[in-house]
């Protein structure tokens, strides 16, 4: 993981300090990015200090399940929303936060549950009728500049229509999912950081890759759960789809390093990394590769203790607070 102490160190020599809406100033570096061959440089998990392993694949499953409460994600092992969800006034004062522990439509949300509406004209039978067979389900007729109007709803399962997509076409370039839904960002506890992700299958050498764009990165806490996600992500939909894992790609708009996490960060660049540990996911989770059956309810099925890693030796635990 010298990519990561690199990433630390150029924020460090080169970043400007910066306020934000925390109260905690930043070292802020406007992009950045690091590229994992996963094949042979193994898992990026850090390792100049003790990642929470347990708590990043928590997050992830909650997120598969398209999990909006804190406490979702508490019964899954992961307790980094317990903050976002119940002490942001901001959020507390929001009107959308039906109850302790809601974040609203967060990341898991959009991936699984997308609100997509269409209004069309009701005369336009060829559009409702194709709408219809694409899964949209009419809500209601209604008037507007006296015409008359037929609105139709669909939650589309982004994620799911990403795996359906590299078994049919894995050339296409367009097969991504986005967490980034601008009409509901007023009623969500903390609009999406991680917020583009785009598989990249190779149907000759039977690879599949991750572009993930990140708009904001805190670089003390969220950048190694955040590599670790994508990564332990990029895994398992190579599981279900026969690819295997190979370049993980990250970029970072705002990457930047709270002040007090400065002492955190500055101890780990006096440590000498270890060797990357290693993925393995369980025998559970059917391998397409081998079982051609497609499963893609496994995207629901798995649980935390389907991800290990193995022989992940690392530094002793640091830790810091979360700006919230
Ligand atoms: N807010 C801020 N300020 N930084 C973030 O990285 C961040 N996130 C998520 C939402 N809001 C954010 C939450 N993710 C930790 C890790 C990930 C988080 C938030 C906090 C954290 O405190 N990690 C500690 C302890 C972990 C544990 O024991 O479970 C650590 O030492 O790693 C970025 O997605």
């Amino acid at each position: 993981m010298n990519q990561y102490l690199s990433l630390v160190r150029t924020v460090l020599e080169t970043g400007s300090w910066q306020e934000n809406r925390t109260g905690t100033r930043t070292l802020s570096v406007p992009g950045a990015m690091m590229r994992f061959d996963l094949q042979k440089d193994g898992f990026p998990a850090v390792t100049t200090k003790r990642l929470a392993f347990k708590s990043v694949v928590g997050e992830l499953v909650g997120f598969l399940r398209a999990s909006r409460s804190a406490a979702d994600f508490r019964a899954l092992g992961c307790k980094v929303w317990d903050q976002n969800a119940n002490e942001n006034a901001e959020w507390l004062a929001n009107p959308y936060r039906l109850q302790e522990d809601d974040l609203g439509p967060v990341y898991g949300v959009q991936w699984r549950a997308w609100p997509a509406y269409k209004l069309l004209d009701a005369d336009n039978s060829r559009q409702i009728e194709d709408a219809q067979r694409r899964g949209f389900s009419v809500v209601s007729t209604l008037q507007e500049d006296g015409k008359n109007k037929v609105l139709l709803y669909k939650a589309i399962d982004q994620l799911r229509d990403c795996l359906d997509t590299i078994i049919k076409n894995p050339g296409s370039r367009r097969i991504l999912f986005h967490g980034w839904n601008c009409a509901e960002l007023d009623a969500i506890a903390l609009p999406a950081c991680h917020l583009l992700y785009q598989f990249i299958p190779n149907a000759s050498t039977k690879e599949i890759s991750l572009c993930l764009y990140i708009r904001s990165n805190d670089i003390g806490l969220g950048t190694p759960f955040n590599l670790a996600e994508g990564a332990a992500l990029l895994h398992l939909v190579g599981r279900l789809t026969g690819y295997t894992p190979r370049w993980f790609t990250y970029f970072i708009g705002d990457a930047h390093i709270y002040e007090n996490h400065l002492p955190m960060l500055e101890e780990q660049l006096k440590r000498e990394p270890y060797p990357a540990p290693k993925l393995v996911l369980s025998d559970r989770i059917p391998d397409y590769a081998k079982t051609g059956k497609y499963e893609p309810e496994w995207l629901e099925k798995v649980e935390p203790g389907d991800f290990t890693l193995e022989d992940y030796q690392h530094h002793a635990p640091l830790t810091a607070p979360m700006a919230v």
